[in-house]
């Protein structure tokens, strides 16, 4: 198989994004007046919920029982996560979440190499912009062919939504693409929509199931065995 393109997840994959998410939710429920605090172990269960909105929406049902909803609850999610990503982005541009080891340079040598590089991932767009101008330039968006992000599919990860609309963006097949994921949210979303994924793991998710992966990597960092294992490069 002739490796056309390389189908990136962003948060925990590009980079070790979501302790700076938890901090910024953080900041965002003080902000508004809400004593709501995700500590890791909190936080670690609510990743089971993919999306900013619906991670809010998730504590609110399933961990608070006084919680009085106001009137316009959308309205009210939609504004406390824009007061979240104001803090997240500013915490990206300040430059405090690098991308993880190998990243960079797999990106660089796969462009270089001729092969489309795409985004699959459920943050919001802002947050891809802050990440991907600190950690590659100004000019990352030329990068990738296709930049599938936020809430453009209907269904979020483990849905394979977003995966199906970049690979549409693409115009190729689910064969001629990897992708990188790591979660199991995210394994499921690609392996639903027929694509070979390698897993680099986190904190967060290194204990969830991987079963379906073509291989699961602590990192990047050594990028010749992930070239030898996923045949990018014999
Ligand atoms: C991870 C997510 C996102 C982030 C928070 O996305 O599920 O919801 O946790 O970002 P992926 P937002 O691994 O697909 O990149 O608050 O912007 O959703
Ligand atoms: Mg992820």
């Amino acid at each position: 198989m002739t490796i056309k393109a390389i189908i990136f997840d962003v948060d925990g994959t590009l980079a070790d994004t979501e302790d700076g998410h938890r901090k910024s939710f953080n900041k965002a429920f003080a902000e508004s007046g809400l004593d709501w605090n995700w500590d890791v172990a909190m936080y670690d269960k609510l990743l089971k919920v993919t999306g900013g909105k619906e991670r809010i929406k998730y504590f609110v049902s399933d961990f608070l029982t006084d919680f009085d909803k106001p009137a316009d609850y959308d309205g009210f999610v939609k504004n406390l996560h824009a007061v979240k990503t104001l803090h997240y982005t500013t915490m990206l541009r300040e430059g405090h979440i690098p991308l993880r080891p190998g990243i960079k340079q797999l990106i660089q040598e796969a462009r270089a190499a001729g092969i489309t590089l795409a985004i699959a991932t459920t943050t919001t767009p802002e947050n891809v912009s802050a990440l991907l101008e600190v950690g590659l330039g100004k000019d990352w968006e030329s990068y990738f062919s296709a930049n599938g992000c936020g809430d453009i599919v209907p269904h979020k990860k483990p849905a394979p939504d977003i995966y199906f609309w970049v690979l549409e963006k693409l115009g190729l097949n689910a064969g001629d693409c990897i992708a990188l994921e790591d979660s199991e949210n995210g394994l499921r979303s690609s392996l639903a929509a027929g694509i070979k994924t390698y897993v680099t793991l986190n904190h967060y998710t290194r204990k969830q199931n991987f079963t379906g992966a073509a291989a699961v990597f602590d990192d990047l960092g050594d990028l010749a065995s992930f070239y030898k294992v996923s045949g990018l490069r014999s």
